[in-house]
């Protein structure tokens, strides 16, 4: 398994993004920590100059694991379920340009947010949408050589996709088979009963782990049995990326520091 940790070109207290500087300083930071990989959260695909990133990662030595979607939506609006076609048409070219940024870096695109909520649409249209709309983008990722990983939330974020069944469900319905499950272990402590067992049923399934704690605290400072889950995780032979998403509590270097701890004392 390897290692990841989030950086944000936004800045926010209340988001699950450990870094929230600019990337020239950001990736050495989290190079000298020890982490693997960096996961970049950004307001829109232009916002990043590829080649300052591709310099970045390359002097590092380090590698980009995912793009994160969601300011498609805390920005823009946009969500796959939208009843307004013409905003789930925006939702779908806005997560096509991250696919493309990604896989200049072989780098899987992540829909968590995005997947929106079924508000005044009919959950029935909203499903078969959402199900559209996962098997034209898994496509266009597979034709580019990526993954796309697609997060179910807990209710608190979504009533749209909260379980790691459900997910797995529409993925089988969308039927890319480049599309990957998102397992983030703070939603899947709010809605599964059992987050070990929960990751053997996804096995074959799991393409990215978001790596974090109760209440979204950094790994190891909540009451999440990580080690339980990171046994289920290594029982499925899962080899990707455990990616700290955490927030940045009570600092930035801690939550590093206590996310790569965690994954060197569990994973290694
Ligand atoms: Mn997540």
């Amino acid at each position: 398994m390897k290692s990841s940790v989030t950086i944000s070109l936004m800045k926010s207290s209340k988001a699950a993004w450990i870094f929230q500087e600019d990337i020239s300083i950001c990736i050495p930071k989290a190079k000298r920590i020890g982490f693997d990989g960096v996961e970049l959260f950004m307001g829109g695909a232009d916002d990043v100059d590829a080649k300052l990133l591709r310099r970045l990662l390359d002097d590092n030595r380090i590698n980009l694991s995912a793009v994160a979607t969601g300011a498609g939506k805390t920005l823009h609006n946009l969500t796959l379920t939208s009843p307004d076609k013409t905003i789930c048409a925006k939702a779908i070219d806005y997560i096509k340009r991250m696919i493309d940024f990604g896989a200049l870096f072989n780098a899987p695109a992540k829909i968590g947010s995005m997947q929106g909520n079924i508000g005044k649409n009919n959950r029935e249209d909203a499903l078969v949408q959402l199900t559209e709309s996962l098997n034209e983008l898994g496509r266009y990722a597979g034709q580019r050589n990526v993954e796309l990983l697609f997060e179910p939330l807990s209710h608190l974020s979504t009533d749209v996709i909260n379980t790691v069944a459900d997910g797995i469900e529409i993925i089988k319905k969308a039927g890319a088979d480049n599309i990957k499950l998102l397992a983030d272990l703070y939603h899947m402590d709010i809605e599964e009963s059992d987050i070990a067992k929960s990751i053997k049923q996804a096995a074959g399934f799991i393409g990215y782990v978001d790596f974090v704690d109760s209440d979204r605290k950094p790994a190891g400072m909540g009451h999440i049995d990580l080690k339980s889950a990171v046994d289920a995780l290594k029982h499925i032979g899962y080899e990707g990326y455990l990616s700290a998403e955490a927030l940045p509590w009570p600092d930035s270097q801690t939550a590093a520091e206590q996310s790569i701890k965690t994954f060197r004392l569990l994973c290694m």
